[in-house]
Protein backbone atom coordinates (compact mmCIF):
# COMPACT_ATOMS: atom_id res chain seq x y z
CA UNK A 1 0.00 0.00 0.00
CA UNK A 2 1.02 3.67 -0.56
CA UNK A 3 -0.35 7.29 0.92
CA UNK A 4 0.89 10.13 1.34
CA UNK A 5 0.53 10.90 5.25
CA UNK A 6 0.64 7.74 7.86
CA UNK A 7 -0.97 8.55 10.95
CA UNK A 8 -0.59 6.30 13.57
CA UNK A 9 -3.29 6.41 16.52
CA UNK A 10 -6.91 7.15 15.87
CA UNK A 11 -7.26 9.17 18.76
CA UNK A 12 -8.15 12.66 18.27
CA UNK A 13 -5.21 14.20 16.79
CA UNK A 14 -4.78 11.34 14.32
CA UNK A 15 -8.61 11.62 13.33
CA UNK A 16 -8.61 15.04 13.39
CA UNK A 17 -5.02 15.59 11.47
CA UNK A 18 -6.65 12.75 9.39
CA UNK A 19 -9.90 15.16 7.96
CA UNK A 20 -7.48 18.18 7.62
CA UNK A 21 -5.58 16.85 5.44
CA UNK A 22 -8.31 14.81 3.60
CA UNK A 23 -10.13 18.53 3.06
CA UNK A 24 -6.97 19.65 0.83
CA UNK A 25 -7.03 16.22 -1.12
CA UNK A 26 -4.15 14.45 0.91
CA UNK A 27 -4.12 10.62 1.03
CA UNK A 28 -3.82 9.21 4.73
CA UNK A 29 -4.24 5.44 6.34
CA UNK A 30 -4.80 5.73 10.02
CA UNK A 31 -3.06 2.09 12.00
CA UNK A 32 -4.98 2.28 15.17
CA UNK A 33 -3.74 -0.85 17.61
CA UNK A 34 -6.81 -1.26 18.98
CA UNK A 35 -10.90 -1.90 18.07
CA UNK A 36 -12.98 1.54 17.69
CA UNK A 37 -15.25 0.34 20.21
CA UNK A 38 -12.10 0.13 22.83
CA UNK A 39 -11.37 3.97 21.40
CA UNK A 40 -14.52 5.13 22.53
CA UNK A 41 -14.78 3.41 25.84
CA UNK A 42 -11.62 5.41 26.80
CA UNK A 43 -13.44 8.38 29.38
CA UNK A 44 -10.89 11.58 28.90
CA UNK A 45 -11.16 14.86 28.62
CA UNK A 46 -14.28 16.99 28.86
CA UNK A 47 -13.47 20.91 28.27
CA UNK A 48 -12.38 22.38 24.72
CA UNK A 49 -11.30 25.73 24.12
CA UNK A 50 -13.34 27.71 21.51
CA UNK A 51 -9.87 27.16 19.16
CA UNK A 52 -10.34 23.22 19.10
CA UNK A 53 -13.90 23.93 18.54
CA UNK A 54 -13.75 26.24 15.49
CA UNK A 55 -11.07 23.59 14.03
CA UNK A 56 -13.82 21.35 14.39
CA UNK A 57 -16.27 23.24 12.60
CA UNK A 58 -13.56 23.48 9.98
CA UNK A 59 -13.30 19.61 8.90
CA UNK A 60 -17.23 19.52 9.27
CA UNK A 61 -17.63 17.42 12.61
CA UNK A 62 -18.85 20.32 15.04
CA UNK A 63 -22.85 19.63 14.00
CA UNK A 64 -23.36 17.81 17.34
CA UNK A 65 -20.80 19.67 19.49
CA UNK A 66 -23.20 22.58 18.48
CA UNK A 67 -26.27 21.47 19.07
CA UNK A 68 -25.09 19.47 22.24
CA UNK A 69 -21.68 20.60 23.96
CA UNK A 70 -22.84 23.33 26.58
CA UNK A 71 -20.78 26.61 26.38
CA UNK A 72 -19.09 27.84 29.84
CA UNK A 73 -18.55 31.58 30.09
CA UNK A 74 -17.05 31.12 33.67
CA UNK A 75 -16.06 28.30 36.33
CA UNK A 76 -15.79 27.91 40.41
CA UNK A 77 -12.62 27.74 42.83
CA UNK A 78 -13.57 26.51 45.91
CA UNK A 79 -11.79 26.85 49.31
CA UNK A 80 -11.99 27.62 52.93
CA UNK A 81 -15.26 26.39 52.41
CA UNK A 82 -16.59 29.03 50.00
CA UNK A 83 -16.63 29.68 46.54
CA UNK A 84 -15.36 32.60 43.76
CA UNK A 85 -16.57 32.49 40.08
CA UNK A 86 -13.97 33.31 37.93
CA UNK A 87 -15.49 35.23 35.13
CA UNK A 88 -14.04 34.08 31.81
CA UNK A 89 -16.17 36.30 29.74
CA UNK A 90 -15.74 39.31 31.41
CA UNK A 91 -11.70 38.74 32.02
CA UNK A 92 -11.36 37.48 28.31
CA UNK A 93 -13.27 39.84 26.35
CA UNK A 94 -16.21 37.20 25.74
CA UNK A 95 -14.19 34.16 25.21
CA UNK A 96 -15.67 31.19 26.76
CA UNK A 97 -14.53 26.95 27.16
CA UNK A 98 -17.45 24.30 26.07
CA UNK A 99 -18.32 21.09 27.77
CA UNK A 100 -18.13 18.40 25.62
CA UNK A 101 -16.76 14.94 26.28
CA UNK A 102 -14.12 13.47 24.64
CA UNK A 103 -15.58 10.28 23.73
CA UNK A 104 -18.06 12.45 22.00
CA UNK A 105 -15.50 14.34 19.54
CA UNK A 106 -13.77 10.95 18.77
CA UNK A 107 -17.07 9.77 17.80
CA UNK A 108 -17.82 12.74 15.44
CA UNK A 109 -14.25 12.46 13.99
CA UNK A 110 -14.68 8.31 13.25
CA UNK A 111 -18.00 9.12 11.63
CA UNK A 112 -16.95 11.67 9.39
CA UNK A 113 -13.79 9.89 8.40
CA UNK A 114 -15.98 6.56 7.57
CA UNK A 115 -18.85 9.00 5.92
CA UNK A 116 -15.47 10.08 3.89
CA UNK A 117 -14.14 6.29 2.46
CA UNK A 118 -11.05 7.29 4.37
CA UNK A 119 -9.27 4.33 5.58
CA UNK A 120 -8.24 3.17 8.76
CA UNK A 121 -7.37 0.29 10.04
CA UNK A 122 -8.15 -1.17 13.43
CA UNK A 123 -6.39 -3.90 15.72
CA UNK A 124 -2.67 -3.35 13.45
CA UNK A 125 -0.57 -5.23 15.76
CA UNK A 126 3.14 -4.80 16.25
CA UNK A 127 3.11 -1.41 14.20
CA UNK A 128 6.86 -0.42 13.22
CA UNK A 129 8.17 2.47 11.89
CA UNK A 130 11.04 2.44 8.98
CA UNK A 131 13.77 5.06 7.51
CA UNK A 132 12.02 8.26 8.37
CA UNK A 133 15.64 9.56 8.60
CA UNK A 134 15.40 9.01 4.80
CA UNK A 135 13.65 10.19 2.04
CA UNK A 136 11.21 6.98 1.60
CA UNK A 137 9.51 6.33 5.29
CA UNK A 138 7.76 3.32 5.71
CA UNK A 139 5.00 1.58 8.14
CA UNK A 140 4.46 -2.43 8.93
CA UNK A 141 1.63 -3.88 10.48
CA UNK A 142 0.45 -7.36 11.08
CA UNK A 143 -3.33 -8.04 10.64
CA UNK A 144 -4.54 -11.51 10.67
CA UNK A 145 -1.35 -13.10 10.78
CA UNK A 146 0.12 -11.61 7.52
CA UNK A 147 2.80 -8.34 7.56
CA UNK A 148 1.73 -5.49 5.94
CA UNK A 149 3.33 -2.66 4.38
CA UNK A 150 2.65 0.99 3.84
CA UNK A 151 5.00 3.51 2.14
CA UNK A 152 4.54 7.37 2.94
CA UNK A 153 5.98 10.51 2.43
CA UNK A 154 5.85 11.07 5.96
CA UNK A 155 4.66 9.52 9.80
CA UNK A 156 2.38 11.35 11.81
CA UNK A 157 2.86 9.72 15.71
CA UNK A 158 -0.88 10.69 16.88
CA UNK A 159 -0.47 7.30 19.13
CA UNK A 160 -0.70 8.54 23.03
CA UNK A 161 2.06 8.65 25.59
CA UNK A 162 2.38 4.73 25.57
CA UNK A 163 2.54 4.57 21.80
CA UNK A 164 5.72 2.83 19.61
CA UNK A 165 6.30 6.54 17.11
CA UNK A 166 8.20 8.67 20.36
CA UNK A 167 10.11 5.02 21.20
CA UNK A 168 11.30 4.64 17.63
CA UNK A 169 13.54 7.93 18.03
CA UNK A 170 16.89 6.63 17.85
CA UNK A 171 18.47 6.87 21.92
CA UNK A 172 19.78 10.27 22.25
CA UNK A 173 17.94 12.45 19.72
CA UNK A 174 14.94 13.68 21.88
CA UNK A 175 15.70 14.80 25.04
CA UNK A 176 12.57 14.63 27.83
CA UNK A 177 11.49 16.32 30.62
CA UNK A 178 9.00 14.80 33.21
CA UNK A 179 7.53 15.34 36.57
CA UNK A 180 5.47 12.82 38.56
CA UNK A 181 2.99 13.98 40.95
CA UNK A 182 2.51 12.11 44.26
CA UNK A 183 -1.21 11.49 43.46
CA UNK A 184 -3.47 10.46 41.35
CA UNK A 185 -7.28 11.44 39.95
CA UNK A 186 -10.16 9.31 40.74
CA UNK A 187 -12.93 9.89 38.46
CA UNK A 188 -16.70 8.98 38.44
CA UNK A 189 -19.40 9.08 35.82
CA UNK A 190 -23.01 9.03 36.98
CA UNK A 191 -26.54 9.37 35.07
CA UNK A 192 -27.49 12.44 37.87
CA UNK A 193 -27.86 16.18 37.02
CA UNK A 194 -24.32 18.35 38.14
CA UNK A 195 -24.20 19.95 41.43
CA UNK A 196 -23.60 23.32 39.74
CA UNK A 197 -24.30 24.72 36.46
CA UNK A 198 -20.50 25.35 35.87
CA UNK A 199 -17.42 23.38 37.36
CA UNK A 200 -16.22 23.91 40.21
CA UNK A 201 -12.38 23.24 41.18
CA UNK A 202 -11.73 22.71 44.77
CA UNK A 203 -8.63 22.70 46.98
CA UNK A 204 -9.15 20.90 50.51
CA UNK A 205 -7.18 19.90 53.28
CA UNK A 206 -8.56 16.11 52.43
CA UNK A 207 -7.48 16.95 49.21
CA UNK A 208 -8.29 18.11 45.51
CA UNK A 209 -12.20 17.64 44.31
CA UNK A 210 -13.53 18.44 41.13
CA UNK A 211 -17.29 18.62 40.01
CA UNK A 212 -17.42 18.81 36.22
CA UNK A 213 -20.23 17.20 33.61
CA UNK A 214 -20.96 16.18 30.65
CA UNK A 215 -24.72 17.09 29.71
CA UNK A 216 -27.57 18.58 31.94
CA UNK A 217 -28.13 15.38 33.69
CA UNK A 218 -24.51 13.36 33.75
CA UNK A 219 -22.02 14.20 35.68
CA UNK A 220 -18.24 13.52 35.50
CA UNK A 221 -16.73 14.04 39.26
CA UNK A 222 -13.22 13.40 40.53
CA UNK A 223 -11.35 13.36 44.04
CA UNK A 224 -7.83 13.33 44.26
CA UNK A 225 -6.80 10.42 45.92
CA UNK A 226 -3.21 8.50 46.38
CA UNK A 227 -0.82 7.13 43.34
CA UNK A 228 -1.23 3.46 44.22
CA UNK A 229 -5.07 3.41 45.49
CA UNK A 230 -6.93 0.71 43.58
CA UNK A 231 -10.40 1.39 42.22
CA UNK A 232 -11.87 -1.49 44.16
CA UNK A 233 -11.35 0.09 47.45
CA UNK A 234 -13.68 2.76 46.19
CA UNK A 235 -17.20 1.84 46.83
CA UNK A 236 -19.86 4.64 44.68
CA UNK A 237 -20.99 5.53 48.81
CA UNK A 238 -17.46 6.03 50.03
CA UNK A 239 -16.63 8.02 46.77
CA UNK A 240 -19.72 10.28 47.24
CA UNK A 241 -19.33 10.66 50.80
CA UNK A 242 -15.20 11.91 49.74
CA UNK A 243 -16.48 13.91 47.52
CA UNK A 244 -18.95 15.84 49.52
CA UNK A 245 -16.60 16.48 52.58
CA UNK A 246 -14.01 18.59 49.87
CA UNK A 247 -16.83 20.62 48.72
CA UNK A 248 -18.30 23.47 50.24
CA UNK A 249 -21.51 23.20 52.17
CA UNK A 250 -23.69 24.62 49.06
CA UNK A 251 -22.67 22.62 46.39
CA UNK A 252 -22.10 19.10 48.47
CA UNK A 253 -26.17 20.01 49.49
CA UNK A 254 -26.29 20.11 45.78
CA UNK A 255 -24.87 16.54 44.83
CA UNK A 256 -27.08 14.15 43.66
CA UNK A 257 -25.65 10.49 43.91
CA UNK A 258 -26.21 7.48 42.17
CA UNK A 259 -24.97 4.29 40.60
CA UNK A 260 -21.74 5.11 38.62
CA UNK A 261 -21.21 3.85 35.18
CA UNK A 262 -17.62 4.32 34.81
CA UNK A 263 -14.70 4.63 37.71
CA UNK A 264 -10.75 5.08 37.19
CA UNK A 265 -7.64 6.09 38.41
CA UNK A 266 -5.51 7.89 36.30
CA UNK A 267 -1.79 9.06 37.14
CA UNK A 268 -1.12 12.98 36.95
CA UNK A 269 2.27 13.36 35.10
CA UNK A 270 3.83 16.55 33.11
CA UNK A 271 6.13 15.14 30.54
CA UNK A 272 7.51 16.78 27.71
CA UNK A 273 9.94 15.44 24.71
CA UNK A 274 12.49 17.53 22.18
CA UNK A 275 12.12 18.05 19.33
CA UNK A 276 8.69 16.71 18.12
CA UNK A 277 10.28 16.37 14.84
CA UNK A 278 12.31 13.60 13.65
CA UNK A 279 13.46 13.41 9.91
CA UNK A 280 10.06 12.59 8.32
CA UNK A 281 8.69 11.38 11.18
CA UNK A 282 6.70 14.45 13.11
CA UNK A 283 5.59 13.63 17.02
CA UNK A 284 1.95 14.81 17.84
CA UNK A 285 -0.55 15.16 21.09
CA UNK A 286 0.32 13.13 23.78
CA UNK A 287 2.61 11.32 22.03
CA UNK A 288 5.03 14.41 22.63
CA UNK A 289 3.86 15.93 25.88
CA UNK A 290 1.36 15.09 28.63
CA UNK A 291 0.44 17.63 31.27
CA UNK A 292 -1.74 16.88 34.28
CA UNK A 293 -5.77 17.29 33.81
CA UNK A 294 -6.13 20.31 36.31
CA UNK A 295 -5.45 22.98 33.99
CA UNK A 296 -7.95 20.68 30.87
CA UNK A 297 -4.71 21.19 28.47
CA UNK A 298 -4.19 17.69 26.96
CA UNK A 299 -6.70 17.34 24.12
CA UNK A 300 -6.88 21.55 23.60
CA UNK A 301 -2.87 20.76 23.22
CA UNK A 302 -3.37 18.31 20.54
CA UNK A 303 -5.18 20.33 18.26
CA UNK A 304 -2.89 23.28 18.39
CA UNK A 305 -0.04 20.66 17.33
CA UNK A 306 -2.64 19.04 14.69
CA UNK A 307 -3.03 22.58 13.34
CA UNK A 308 0.94 23.24 13.48
CA UNK A 309 1.63 20.41 11.51
CA UNK A 310 -1.59 20.82 9.08
CA UNK A 311 -0.28 24.16 7.43
CA UNK A 312 3.26 22.62 6.92
CA UNK A 313 1.85 20.03 5.24
CA UNK A 314 -0.50 21.97 3.16
CA UNK A 315 2.61 24.16 1.79
CA UNK A 316 4.99 21.45 1.43
CA UNK A 317 1.93 19.89 -1.41
CA UNK A 318 1.31 23.14 -2.35
CA UNK A 319 4.72 23.18 -3.20
CA UNK A 320 5.21 26.59 -1.60
CA UNK A 321 8.26 25.35 0.97
CA UNK A 322 9.26 23.70 3.67
CA UNK A 323 9.33 26.46 6.11
CA UNK A 324 6.40 25.16 7.78
CA UNK A 325 7.24 21.24 8.64
CA UNK A 326 10.15 22.93 9.93
CA UNK A 327 9.12 25.07 12.06
CA UNK A 328 6.79 22.73 13.30
CA UNK A 329 8.41 21.60 16.34
CA UNK A 330 9.90 24.78 17.51
CA UNK A 331 5.90 26.71 17.23
CA UNK A 332 4.41 23.76 18.72
CA UNK A 333 6.97 23.30 21.87
CA UNK A 334 6.39 27.36 22.91
CA UNK A 335 3.12 26.69 23.18
CA UNK A 336 2.83 23.58 25.25
CA UNK A 337 5.48 24.40 27.52
CA UNK A 338 3.03 27.84 28.54
CA UNK A 339 0.34 24.51 29.18
CA UNK A 340 2.90 22.43 30.51
CA UNK A 341 3.89 25.45 33.16
CA UNK A 342 0.19 26.30 33.32
CA UNK A 343 -1.20 22.85 34.42
CA UNK A 344 1.57 22.36 36.70
CA UNK A 345 0.57 25.74 38.55
CA UNK A 346 -3.20 24.45 38.53
CA UNK A 347 -1.80 21.30 39.69
CA UNK A 348 -0.01 22.69 42.42
CA UNK A 349 -2.21 25.40 43.83
CA UNK A 350 -5.20 22.82 44.07
CA UNK A 351 -4.11 19.70 45.57
CA UNK A 352 -3.04 18.23 48.50
CA UNK A 353 1.29 16.93 48.29
CA UNK A 354 2.14 14.72 50.83
CA UNK A 355 5.27 16.76 52.49
CA UNK A 356 4.40 20.60 52.72
CA UNK A 357 1.92 19.93 55.21
CA UNK A 358 -0.12 22.90 57.14
CA UNK A 359 2.74 25.22 56.18
CA UNK A 360 1.76 24.24 52.09
CA UNK A 361 -2.00 23.98 52.70
CA UNK A 362 -1.58 27.90 54.36
CA UNK A 363 0.51 29.12 51.04
CA UNK A 364 -2.18 27.63 48.56
CA UNK A 365 -5.29 29.32 50.26
CA UNK A 366 -3.13 32.56 50.92
CA UNK A 367 -2.63 32.49 46.68
CA UNK A 368 -6.22 31.24 45.91
CA UNK A 369 -6.86 34.61 48.09
CA UNK A 370 -4.55 36.70 46.01
CA UNK A 371 -5.85 35.02 42.68
CA UNK A 372 -9.83 35.69 43.29
CA UNK A 373 -9.15 39.39 44.93
CA UNK A 374 -6.06 40.71 42.11
CA UNK A 375 -7.83 41.63 38.85
CA UNK A 376 -4.75 40.88 37.41
CA UNK A 377 -4.08 37.20 38.91
CA UNK A 378 -7.70 36.14 37.73
CA UNK A 379 -6.98 37.59 34.45
CA UNK A 380 -3.78 35.59 34.16
CA UNK A 381 -5.68 32.21 35.18
CA UNK A 382 -8.88 33.09 32.85
CA UNK A 383 -6.28 33.94 29.72
CA UNK A 384 -4.62 30.41 30.00
CA UNK A 385 -8.00 28.67 31.08
CA UNK A 386 -9.99 29.33 27.71
CA UNK A 387 -6.37 29.03 25.49
CA UNK A 388 -3.65 31.08 24.38
CA UNK A 389 -3.55 32.04 20.72
CA UNK A 390 -2.05 29.75 18.12
P1 LIG B 1 -4.71 9.42 22.59
O1 LIG B 1 -6.09 9.90 22.86
O2 LIG B 1 -3.99 8.72 23.68
O3 LIG B 1 -4.78 8.51 21.29
C1 LIG B 1 -3.69 7.72 20.88
C2 LIG B 1 -4.21 6.57 20.04
O4 LIG B 1 -3.09 5.80 19.56
C3 LIG B 1 -3.35 4.42 19.75
N1 LIG B 1 -2.07 3.70 19.87
C4 LIG B 1 -1.52 2.98 18.88
N2 LIG B 1 -1.93 2.76 17.61
C5 LIG B 1 -1.13 1.97 16.82
N3 LIG B 1 0.03 1.40 17.28
C6 LIG B 1 0.47 1.62 18.54
N4 LIG B 1 1.61 1.07 18.97
C7 LIG B 1 -0.31 2.44 19.39
N5 LIG B 1 -0.18 2.86 20.67
C8 LIG B 1 -1.26 3.62 20.94
C9 LIG B 1 -4.19 4.36 21.02
O5 LIG B 1 -4.94 3.15 21.09
C10 LIG B 1 -5.07 5.60 20.85
O6 LIG B 1 -6.27 5.32 20.17
O7 LIG B 1 -3.75 10.66 22.15
P2 LIG B 1 -4.11 11.99 21.35
O8 LIG B 1 -4.90 11.70 20.11
O9 LIG B 1 -2.84 12.75 21.24
O10 LIG B 1 -5.11 12.80 22.31
C11 LIG B 1 -4.69 13.32 23.55
C12 LIG B 1 -5.86 13.34 24.55
O11 LIG B 1 -6.45 12.06 24.58
C13 LIG B 1 -5.41 13.74 25.96
O12 LIG B 1 -4.49 14.80 25.92
C14 LIG B 1 -6.59 14.19 26.86
O13 LIG B 1 -7.46 13.11 27.11
C15 LIG B 1 -6.10 14.74 28.21
N6 LIG B 1 -7.18 15.11 29.14
C16 LIG B 1 -7.84 16.32 29.03
N7 LIG B 1 -7.55 17.16 28.01
C17 LIG B 1 -8.26 18.32 27.85
O14 LIG B 1 -7.95 19.08 26.91
N8 LIG B 1 -9.30 18.67 28.67
C18 LIG B 1 -9.66 17.89 29.71
O15 LIG B 1 -10.63 18.22 30.40
C19 LIG B 1 -8.90 16.68 29.94
N9 LIG B 1 -9.23 15.85 30.95
C20 LIG B 1 -7.53 14.26 30.19
C21 LIG B 1 -8.58 14.66 31.07
C22 LIG B 1 -6.92 13.02 30.36
C23 LIG B 1 -7.31 12.21 31.40
N10 LIG B 1 -6.65 10.96 31.51
C24 LIG B 1 -7.29 9.75 31.79
C25 LIG B 1 -5.26 10.84 31.10
C26 LIG B 1 -8.97 13.86 32.13
C27 LIG B 1 -8.33 12.65 32.31
C28 LIG B 1 -8.76 11.85 33.50
C1 LIG C 1 -13.60 16.50 32.75
O1 LIG C 1 -14.78 16.89 32.64
O2 LIG C 1 -13.27 15.33 32.54
C2 LIG C 1 -12.55 17.49 33.14
C3 LIG C 1 -12.89 18.82 33.26
C4 LIG C 1 -11.91 19.74 33.64
C5 LIG C 1 -10.63 19.30 33.91
C6 LIG C 1 -10.30 17.97 33.76
C7 LIG C 1 -11.27 17.05 33.38
O3 LIG C 1 -9.69 20.22 34.30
Amino acid sequence: MRTQVAIIGSGPSGLLLGQLLAGIGIETIILERSSREHVLARVRAGVLEQGTVELLGEVGAAARLHAEGLPHAGFSLAFKDRLHRIDLDALTGGRHVTVYGQTEVTHDLMDKRAAAGLTTIYEAADVALHDFDGAAPFVTYGKDGITHRVDCDFIAGCDGYHGVSRKSVPDGALKTFERQYPFGWLGVLAEVPPADHELVYANHERGFALCSMRSTHRSRYYVQCPQDDRVEAWSDDRFWDELRRRLPERIAASVTTGPSFEKSIAPLRSFVAEPMRFGRLFLVGDAAHIVPPTGAKGLNLAASDVRYLFTGLRDFYAGKSQAGIDAYSGKALARVWKAVRFSWWMTTMLHRFPDTGEFGQRIQEAELDYLVQSRAASTALAENYVGLPW
